[in-house]
């Protein structure tokens, strides 16, 4: 294990998005770690985006995990060790293989994953091991398999910069993929390629594009089988690729016919003009290349949408050439990783099919295993109500918080109370997940672990540690081997990770001989200072013939006749919102800065300037109705719960529909964990959720007090009141409001900064007519807390207020503390627009008011957009707006 001594650099590669970018660490002599872009990593050529930049601020030790614990005791490993392999063997003893499971991530590395896949399917034998990639990629692997049969991305990020015509469905890619969205904006600029961004909501990738459909949410399917009924009737099928490659146009063709423009208009809510402009950039652009990610697997006819869009492709044998192919862009840094390793309760190892009996018997002869699996285990979804009927009495989740990403978490939670016996191997001791763990195993983080990743293109990067580890911590992979050894399985003596990826690579080339994509072979008899020095490369890497490259361009598909398969997508029954009380639809996503549930970019101040606080997006005209103004909480209610979040009205959002952010959790709010809220059916095929449109309404939540404060130390909010926590440099800030104001204001203030009333000076301004209270406690030129209450929201500058408490105050500038912002010589920077160098609205307001008239001049003067680039369309949006005013 490679682990940085100070001022040595190490390359490795970033543990969250699927873009899989090349990062360049260097620890420092003071403990912190400098990161950079690795410019020679073919992900990114150096690029970072706001959140890898702010990686170094991610690793404190501020609440890790680093010890084994059992209910809630501090343990010994062997302790913890031998308890879950006995609780696991006696379950299986008294109920069956499918009594126990796993529910892992697309988190793990190749090496965790594959000897969690090889515990439960070979030794265990069951397939009761499912991942979070149910929640993110099952629409995306069934629809590959059924039309290709084989789960196998045929595009490469090179393509990128060879499309003509880049179609984005239900991807946010400048928030979600900004590495690759950047090198796409710079390919339009020196290419003149077209964006066509297909999404309800007008995203920031939406506003980039040239043409943007806000379509119905969920009507894709519609769109695109109207595309292919285009194709035909313009007479553009590629003849001879269908001839030699494709098997079952004519079925899907006829579902196709029935779909004129006209009809496709109607179900998708689109003007027939700008679906006609779709299609015909379509039909008159061979190099098109179509990415979607989980705006089309995040559904209930995910697996359907996207055999919609494949079979375009495969009609046109726009595959897997040049510029041109279905390209199903991956959320996590392994998901491909998990895919490669059979990760999810369907599949089997190296890109086997758990139905087949040959492949099973393959695999098993090859690990030399007791019992394999027979068929496949319980779906995320499924699996998890197993545990709540109690059919599973033994579970252990590992890299993934599905108390928060689960739908209707709510049953999450009851579940878990209710199995026998929870395993949770995670980073930190707090989590919504770990609350409910009997025994919680410390696992090494991103930094000090060691092994290998796959991102979006095939490409196996190296993860390497430069950290040590904290306490006890030890790998994923360690404590599934212990606890095979332990319940008397062999096979899993391996010393490192290099020893399993070797044998990763030997079972995916284990007889072979093309007969799967996956294969490399090439690498499985690598050394161990071979894997440490291991540079990325694309899969497939056989002993012998060709490597890399793309998939099918000349047919050679995985199916038993080596044609594709184009499927018969139908329209599904026509449905509305359920019933009248929920007339709107609830959509969650991502937003720029944040990674799902918070537990690592919800620890750098940098990425919570942008939003500091859960919010939902409303179109004026539903608010309107709702009698919601900008600003106001609102109570957004489904069937399954509610939430309370901020308003942000905005004409982006589609009407009849709100967009809520799937970050907060309970950790960070008081009524944001969104999951609760969403339903969990799931598409028939994949077993995938349907995460993006759940029967909604929403209310002005009328609250008769607000508060704002920052604290040296985390707060304790306010019982039974709405409240938002957020970092800041030198402590926190919080958000609260309530339907009863606080009777005693300076108990409440030293009780939410944490401090004994007597400990600290205090200021204090009480309005006790107008309900208003300011006050701030000191302790020597240290700010202990500043609170604010009043019976309107808080009008204050933020920003004042979080950098006041990375400052020293002297006693006579005390009461500029109380006033809420600063003088005239320190104006409000306003929310932060750059993440990467902390840039303010109102900063870049003034730039453009004082006359900086273009991104680059205001690059030039404050640093904005400079570095990931993520914000530079917010800026132009700015001056735009700004010319507007100025001409109107
Ligand atoms: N900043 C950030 N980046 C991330 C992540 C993160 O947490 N934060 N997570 C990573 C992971 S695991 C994943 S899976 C990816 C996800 O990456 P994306 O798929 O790009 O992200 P989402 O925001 O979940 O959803 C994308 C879009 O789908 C749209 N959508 C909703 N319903 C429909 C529909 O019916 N049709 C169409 N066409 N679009 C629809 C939504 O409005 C949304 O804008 O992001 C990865 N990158
Ligand atoms: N409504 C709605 N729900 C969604 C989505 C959506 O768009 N809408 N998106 C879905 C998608 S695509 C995804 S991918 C999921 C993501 O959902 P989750 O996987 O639940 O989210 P994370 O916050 O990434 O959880 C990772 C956990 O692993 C821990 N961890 C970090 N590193 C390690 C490690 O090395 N080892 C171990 N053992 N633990 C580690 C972290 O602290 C954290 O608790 O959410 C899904 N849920
Ligand atoms: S785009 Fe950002 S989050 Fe994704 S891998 Fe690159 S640096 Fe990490
Ligand atoms: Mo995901």
């Amino acid at each position: 294990m490679a682990e940085g001594a100070a001022g040595q650099t190490i390359r490795t590669t970033c543990p969250y998005c699927g873009v899989g970018c090349g990062v360049l660490a260097t620890p420092q002599d003071d403990g912190s770690v400098a990161i950079a872009g690795d410019p020679d990593h073919p992900a990114n050529f150096g690029k970072l985006c706001s959140k890898g930049t702010a990686l170094g601020a991610t690793l404190g030790m501020e609440g890790r995990l680093t010890h084994p614990s059992i209910h809630g005791q501090q343990a010994g490993w062997d302790a913890a060790l031998e308890l879950v392999a006995s609780r696991f063997s006696e379950a299986i003893a008294e109920h069956g293989p499918d009594s126990v499971a796993l529910y892992v991530s697309g988190q793990l590395l190749t090496e965790d994953y594959y000897v969690a896949n090889k515990l439960m399917k070979g030794f265990i034998g069951s397939a009761n091991i499912d991942t979070n990639s149910r929640l993110c990629m099952a629409s995306s692997v069934a629809a590959h398999r059924r039309a290709f049969g084989s789960d196998t991305v045929p595009a490469l990020y090179d393509d990128l910069d060879e499309a003509d015509l880049v179609v984005l469905v239900g991807s946010n890619f400048a928030w979600c993929h900004p590495v690759l969205f950047q090198r796409l904006l710079a390919a339009r600029e020196s290419r003149g390629m077209r964006i066509i961004v297909i999404d309800p909501r007008r995203t920031m990738t939406a506003e980039a594009a040239d043409l943007h459909l806000p379509l119905e949410p969920d009507s894709d399917a519609a769109l695109f089988l109207g595309l292919l009924r285009h194709i035909e009737a313009e007479g553009l099928a590629d003849t001879a690729y269908l001839e030699a490659h494709v098997s079952g146009p004519e079925a899907a063709l006829a579902e196709a016919r029935a779909l004129p423009v006209a009809r496709v208009a109607g179900l998708t809510g689109l003007p027939a003009e700008q679906i006609r402009a779709f299609y015909e950039a379509f039909a008159r652009t061979p190099r098109t290349l179509t990415i979607f990610s989980q705006g089309v697997n995040q559904s209930v006819r995910g697996t359907d949408k996207a055999n919609a869009i494949i079979n375009c492709h495969l009609y046109t044998g726009r595959i897997g050439k040049p510029g041109a192919s279905p390209f199903s862009i991956t959320g996590q840094p392994n998901a491909m990783g998990g895919r490669e390793v059979g990760g999810l309760a369907n599949m089997l190892a190296a890109h086997m099919n758990i139905e087949d009996g040959a492949a099973r018997e393959r695999v098993q002869r090859f690990w030399q295993a007791p019992t394999m699996a027979t068929q496949p285990g319980l779906k995320a979804v499924d699996l998890f109500d197993a545990v709540l009927d109690g059919r599973i009495k033994a579970l252990w989740i590992m890299a993934t918080n599905p108390a928060d990403s689960l739908p209707e978490a709510g049953r999450v939670d009851a579940a878990l109370k209710a199995c026998p016996f929870v395993v949770v191997s995670d980073i930190l001791t707090e989590t919504d997940t770990t609350r409910h763990a009997h025994v919680l195993l410390p696992a090494l983080g991103w930094g000090e672990k060691d092994g290998t990743v796959t991102n979006s293109e095939r490409r196996i990067s190296r993860q390497r540690g430069f950290l040590p580890p904290p306490g006890e911590a030890r790998a994923d992979w360690w404590m599934l081997a212990e606890v095979a050894r332990r319940m008397g399985f062999s096979g899993f003596d391996y010393a490192d990770a290099a020893a399993i990826f070797r044998e990763h690579a030997a079972l995916s080339a284990f007889e072979n001989d093309g007969s799967r994509d996956f294969d490399i072979g090439g690498v499985a008899a690598i050394g161990d200072a071979a894997f440490d020095a291991m540079a990325p490369f694309l899969w497939p890497k056989p002993l012998a013939g060709p490597e890399g490259g793309r998939f099918f361009a000349r047919g050679g598909f995985y199916t038993p006749d080596r044609k594709a398969r184009m499927i018969a997508v139908g329209l599904p029954p026509v449905s509305k919102p359920r019933d009248d009380r929920h007339g709107l639809w609830l959509n969650t996503g991502r937003i720029r800065d944040q990674w799902h549930t918070m537990t690592r970019t919800g620890r750098a101040p940098a990425l919570l300037g942008q939003f500091g606080e859960p919010f939902v997006e409303i179109h004026p005209a539903d608010a309107e109705a709702a009698g919601i103004a900008a600003a106001d909480l609102v109570r957004v209610t489904t069937p399954h719960g509610e939430a309370i979040l901020r308003a942000l009205v905005t004409k982006r959002q589609r009407p009849g529909s709100v967009f809520v952010p799937i970050h907060w959790t309970d950790r960070f709010a008081s009524h944001a964990r969104i999951d609760r809220l969403v339903d969990r059916m799931t598409d028939p095929v994949s077993g995938q959720p349907g995460l993006k449109r759940t029967p909604a309404r929403i209310d002005r939540y009328a609250a008769h007090w607000f508060g704002f404060a920052v604290t040296a130390q985390r707060p304790t909010p306010p019982a039974g009141a709405y409240w938002a926590i957020a970092p800041v440099e030198g402590g926190y800030r919080i958000e609260m409001a309530g339907e009863h104001a606080p009777e005693e204001i300076q108990p409440m203030a030293a009780r939410l900064f944490g401090l004994a009333e007597d400990a600290a000076e205090w200021v204090a301004l009480h309005d006790r007519e107008a309900g208003r209270s300011r006050l701030a406690a000191f302790r020597g030129e240290a700010l202990a807390g500043a609170l604010f209450l009043g019976p309107e929201p808080v009008a204050l500058s933020r920003a004042f207020l979080a950098d006041a408490m990375a400052s020293r105050h002297s006693a006579g500038e005390r009461f500029r503390i109380l006033a809420g912002r600063g003088g005239a010589d320190r104006p409000d920077r306003g929310a932060m627009l750059c993440a990467c160098f902390q840039v303010g609205v109102n900063e870049i307001l003034a730039a453009i008011r004082s006359g900086t008239a273009s991104v680059e001049a205001i690059g030039d003067a404050l640093k904005a957009g400079t570095n990931c680039g993520s914000c530079r369309h917010d800026i132009r949006r700015m001056l735009d707006d700004h010319r507007l005013e100025k001409a109107g």
